[in-house]
């Protein structure tokens, strides 16, 4: 029987909520990103890049733009007849419910999936992360040690610590705690959600986990019951940028970042690409007495105003004498003539009229570093009609 060593399962079935009205009608990882990625795009080509050709999407919310995104996979080359991307919606059969009610159980729930390709290991991964990172070599690390689960870890800030599961290490990387977004963590070894298990083991915890929890989680389920086992469970260390942009601040700033005079995180790399699904656009126009510093243009984007330090998508349309300043302005969105948008997100087919102030708080700016601002983050919904001459 044909097999492959390794599948990935990628999560996206979460709500999303914490992205606001940004994903009221897309599925947070087909959220756009960096002007003209989609933010699943990250995960999908360090994927491809990493030599695995076979991945699952677990998806449950508004997946109609997700699927038009990924189609047969032909950006990522991910067009397979024995693997490839496959998008895997909840469905109703004679023993389950329709809906993902936890992250393991969107696993369980496609067994079959993986069944199929009768792999050596599972790599489950999320879909709203942006890094780059060689899944290969943690799959070295995995046989190396002999692991029967390998977790990447990222240090993080104590102060953040309690927003993530949380483990204690032997000297040699050999996890022996392990604790899912504890209230007073005693740890700065943060999970970042990708594992590698041995997929013989994961089956049978998948099973019985079932049998005990409904919601069947990775976190809170999955890895302590395995631990209890005495499963060998270690830590790979990431150190590269790696950023969870399911927050609006953290989507935010990870855009902004992308155009820092020397990013962290870098796109223009050609030994790590990242790939997209391209349209057939027409190239950039920047017109007489616009002004365009630190910025990344999205192809068939027009700009006649002033747009400075922001992420501007796909065929936006910046009007003249509109001043744009530390903001992400969203595919086909079309900001109006004098319109001043400060610090804000705008999302894809947004219009705004005419000299309307979007994130133009008084007192907003701090005279010795003007690229901050005291105000948070206004986002204005995907398809949005704002009329002339308001504030906002
Ligand atoms: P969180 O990111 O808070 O913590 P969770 O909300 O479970 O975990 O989401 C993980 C991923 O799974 C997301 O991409 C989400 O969209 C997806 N997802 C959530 N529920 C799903 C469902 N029912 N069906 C399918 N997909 C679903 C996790 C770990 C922590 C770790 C952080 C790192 O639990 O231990 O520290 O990730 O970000
Ligand atoms: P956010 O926290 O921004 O809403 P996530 O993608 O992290 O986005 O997931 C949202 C939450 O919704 C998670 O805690 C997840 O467990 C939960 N969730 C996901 N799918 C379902 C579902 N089908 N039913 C109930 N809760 C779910």
């Amino acid at each position: 029987m044909r097999k492959k060593e390794i599948v990935a399962m990628l999560l996206a079935g979460g709500q999303g909520s914490r992205l606001g009205i940004l994903t009221s009608h897309v599925a947070k990882p087909a959220v756009s990103f960096g002007g003209k990625y989609r933010i699943i795009d990250f995960t999908l080509s360090n994927c491809i890049n990493s030599g695995i050709d076979t991945v699952g999407v677990l998806t449950q919310y508004q997946p109609l733009l997700l699927n038009q995104h990924i189609g047969i996979g032909i950006p990522w080359d991910l067009d397979k007849n024995f693997g490839g991307v496959t998008i895997l919606p909840p469905f109703v059969s004679k023993d389950n419910n329709a809906w993902y009610t936890g992250t393991a159980n969107a696993v369980y729930q496609n067994i079959p999936y993986i069944d199929y390709y009768n792999p050596e290991y599972v790599l489950i991964l999320s879909g709203d992360h942006i890094y780059k990172m060689d899944y290969e070599m943690m799959l070295n690390y995995h046989k190396k040690k002999k692991a029967d689960v390998t977790i990447a870890v990222y240090k993080v800030p104590m102060e953040e610590a309690h927003r993530f599961g949380l483990m204690k290490t032997e000297e040699d990387a050999k996890i022996i705690d392990f604790e899912e977004k504890p209230q007073n963590p005693t740890s700065d070894l943060a999970s970042m959600g990708i594992y590698i298990f041995n997929w013989k083991a994961f089956r049978q915890a998948l099973i019985l986990s079932e049998e005990t929890h409904e919601d069947s989680d990775f976190g809170k389920h999955i890895l302590p019951y395995m631990l209890n086992k005495n499963y060998n469970l270690y830590a790979y260390e990431f150190d590269g940028f790696w950023k969870d942009v399911g927050t609006l601040e953290a989507y935010w700033e990870a855009n902004m970042q992308l155009i820092d005079l020397v990013p962290e995180f870098n796109l223009y790399e050609s030994y790590w690409k990242i790939y997209t699904k391209n349209a057939i656009q027409p190239p950039q126009f920047i017109a007489k007495g616009a002004s365009v510093e630190m910025c990344i243009l999205g192809e068939g984007a027009e700009i006649y105003g002033h747009v400075y330090n922001s992420v501007i998508g796909s065929n936006v349309i910046i009007e003249k004498d509109a001043v744009i300043r530390d903001s992400i302005i969203m595919n086909n969105a079309v900001v109006g003539e004098g319109v001043q948008v400060f610090k804000s997100i705008i999302a894809e087919k947004a219009r705004i009229g005419a000299n309307t102030k979007i994130g133009v708080g008084e007192d907003v700016i701090n005279e010795t570093q003007p690229h901050i601002y005291y105000s948070g983050i206004s986002v204005i919904g995907e398809k949005t009609v704002i009329p002339p001459n308001i504030e906002i």
